[in-house]
Formats: structure tokens, sequence, C-alpha cells
């Protein structure tokens, strides 16, 4: 069977999550780099977003569902628990951050610094303080989660965990990111504990710009 690719580029948070899972698992995997819309990424998912995957001649889209495929097909530890509350537990905080947190944290904060539509290119202070409140409230909710068992679905690393580090990574990195993330405690240890994994360190993508420097 030929190695499994991933096709996207490598700031994207939910390519970075596929490709996590291919570490975590020590699955052999390529990266393919390619933007949203890309030809041979609107050929896999009907709306072109990234990532996508092939396996032979097995293509699929969305990063939960690539997971899905690569966790059953592949040995290596199970990311995505069978037993029924730990299950579910993980199924609820991927479906939270990726309906909601994720529109916050990436779509909304990051992307007013990193892709402003302001007129001189500069950071939409505008979209970035209605935003704050917002960002903290969410962070929060991530504090508390992660305070109970150490990770967000109970007390053992699971796909959630995979599904959210990606996003933390970049919103540290700015004032109000970092300062939300520093005020709770809990998630802070939990990102350093996260960080420290051999499948985070390995697909760091490279700096977005007018980073701070995280606390
Ligand atoms: N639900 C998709 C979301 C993927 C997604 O939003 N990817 C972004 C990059 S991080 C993208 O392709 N954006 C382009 C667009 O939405 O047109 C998944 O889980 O794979």
């Amino acid at each position: 069977m030929p190695n499994v690719e991933i096709i996207g580029f490598a700031p994207s948070t939910y390519v970075r999550v596929a490709r996590m899972v291919c570490e975590e698992k020590a699955i052999p995997y390529e990266l393919k780099p390619a933007p949203p819309h890309a030809p041979e990424v609107a050929a896999i998912h009907p709306f072109g977003k990234i990532p996508v995957m092939r396996h032979g001649d097995f293509e699929l889209c969305e990063s939960k569902a690539i997971a899905t495929y690569l966790d059953l097909a592949f040995p290596g530890p199970r990311l995505f628990p069978t037993e029924p509350r730990h299950a579910a537990l993980t199924e609820q905080w991927v479906s939270l951050v990726n309906s909601r947190i994720d529109g916050t944290l990436i779509r909304t904060y990051l992307f007013a610094y990193v892709f402003p539509k302001t007129d001189d290119g500069k950071p939409d202070r505008k979209a970035i303080d209605a935003v704050a409140p917002v960002l903290a409230e969410e962070i929060g909710l991530l504090d508390r989660a992660v305070a109970k068992g150490g990770y967000l679905a109970g007390d053992a690393f699971t796909y959630a965990d995979i599904n959210v580090m990606p996003i933390l990574y970049y919103v540290r990195n700015f004032p109000e990111g970092a300062a939300a993330i520093a005020a709770g405690k809990s998630l802070s240890a939990y990102y350093d504990r996260l960080a420290d994994r051999a499948s985070f360190k390995n697909t760091t993508p490279p700096p977005p710009p007018q980073q701070v420097k995280p606390s």
C-alpha cells in the first residue's frame, strides 16, 4: 500500500491536526503542500477546504473523517476512545471546538491580525477588540475543561486534544490570546505538557507575521 498523502499547506490548523494523527500513530505520510481551492484539493473536497487525504485509490476530505480513517486503518495508539462516555466526551469537544471555538479564535481573532481586511493592511483593531471578550470566555471554558482530568475529554489524550492544540499554538502568539491563556493556569500547564509531544513539535508550521513573544 502506498503512503498516506495529506494534501494542504503546513500553516493550516486542520492540516496540522491530520499530520499529528499520522505522527501519533507512526503512520508514514507525505505532506503535499496545496492551498485551499487548488485543483487537487477541489477534486476531493466539495468546498475546496484543506486538508484532503489520499491513500492509494481512497480519497477523503474533512479533518475528523480523515482522522477516523487513519485511527481505524492503522495500528498504534487509539485516538478515538471506544468506552462510551470517553468516546462521547471526545466527540463533544471536537464538535464544540469545530463548530464554535475555531470560528472565534482562528477565523475571527487570528485572521484579524494575519489577514486583516483593513485598507492599510494593519491588524483590524475593531474586529480584535470586538472578539477579545468572546475569546477570553472560550479560553476560560477550555481552561475549566482541562482542569478536571488534564485533557479535554477526561484523563487521557485523545483526538480532541489534537484538534485544539494547533489553535492554541496560534492564539498564544498574539497579545489578547496570550493574556487569556496565561490567565488560565490549567490550560497553560496543559498547553506546555502537550506541546512537548513529538507529534506537535514535528508539525510546527512556519511562523505567522506579527508575532509577539508568548508569555
Ligand atoms: N471542516 C473542515 C474545515 C477545514 C478548513 O476550514 N480548512 C481551512 C484552512 S485551516 C480552509 O481550507 N479554508 C479555506 C476555505 O474555507 O475556503 C475540516 O475539518 O477539515
